[in-house]
């Protein structure tokens, strides 16, 4: 759990990865909303910070000076005296936790300098490893360098998941992601992003695609955080009630080994009660 003093406000949660691993996808899945550019190639945009509020982006100088920019021409920031983006949308999820959604770690274009500034900001990762080169050198090697200094949790998800065919190829790489990574994480979910998006109302895909397990277990993260504090914010009753909910829908809470042992063979029994879906928090807090 996090120090008093974090619980005074919103957890922030950095989105984290090597480039292309799906940091952005995972933001538009999050925030239900397509504020950032997702492409096949890497993007070359310094961290964007995204809290709950009316619409509108600033672009934070190494000063600490903002300057507004239009939404659509965030691309275009200069990255030489960019500290970060300060993105404000009127998302639910928002209600909950501010996202940064971070550069890429060996990005080419982008000095570490520019991620490793804002870690003392952060209370925990939700590191994006791209499921066909799974947990590289080079993200052990910055997820080490960093990972002490966070005060909360954090999660690893192995993205592009369906890229993998094979029953046994995913068996095989979700075994050695959590053999070698399993340890530094709370959780480890096998996920495939795009899948999760396309889902729509269609529960089977949204649990096929490892959206389901890895959102509720984010969920009940965040009530968690909020619950002993905030006074407006969701209640201890609340976070009961949804806990009982999902103890309905699964004998025990994720660990690597049982979301192992889920995802190879995806559950496919639907929960009685409505979804944690990200657009659908507000609901859940009643
Ligand atoms: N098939 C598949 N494609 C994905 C998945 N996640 C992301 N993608 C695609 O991968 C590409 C890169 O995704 P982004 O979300 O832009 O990756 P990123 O980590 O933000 O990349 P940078 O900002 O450049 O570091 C895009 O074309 C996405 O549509 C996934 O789970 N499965
Ligand atoms: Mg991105």
């Amino acid at each position: 759990m996090p120090d008093k003093t974090a619980q005074t406000r919103k957890p922030r949660i950095a989105l984290m990865g090597e480039f292309s691993a799906g940091k952005s996808t995972l933001t538009h899945l999050l925030v239900g909303l397509e504020p950032l550019p997702v492409r096949v190639t890497a993007t070359r945009l310094p961290p964007v910070w995204i809290s709950y509020g009316p619409t509108s982006a600033v672009r934070v100088d190494l000063e600490g000076i903002e300057t507004p920019v239009l939404l659509d021409k965030i691309d275009d920031v200069p990255l030489e005296d960019t500290a970060f983006i300060r993105l404000s949308l009127p998302a639910e999820a928002l209600e909950l936790c501010d996202i940064i959604d971070m550069p890429g770690i060996s990005d080419p274009n982008m000095p570490s300098d520019v991620w490793r500034a804002l870690m003392p900001e952060v209370d925990g990762v939700i590191w994006c490893t791209h499921a066909t080169q799974a947990w590289r050198q080079s993200e052990a090697a910055a997820w080490e360098s960093i990972r002490a200094e966070l005060p909360g949790p954090s999660t690893l998800l192995i993205t592009h998941f369906d890229k993998l065919h094979e029953d046994t190829d995913k068996t095989r790489v979700l075994k050695r992601v959590v053999r070698e990574a399993g340890d530094t994480f709370k959780s480890v979910y096998p996920i495939s992003l795009l899948q999760a998006i396309s889902a729509g109302d269609d529960m089977e895909v949204w649990e096929a695609s490892g959206a389901d397990a890895f959102v509720e277990n984010l969920i009940e993260y965040l009530l968690r955080w909020a619950a002993p504090t905030c006074e407006d914010g969701p209640t201890a009753a609340n976070v009961l009630a949804l806990e009982a909910a999902r103890d309905r829908g699964r004998t025990s809470s994720p660990t690597p080994d049982t979301i192992l042992q889920a995802r190879v063979v995806p559950r496919r029994v639907k929960r009685e009660r409505h979804s944690v879906r990200p657009e659908r928090v507000k609901l859940d807090l009643g």
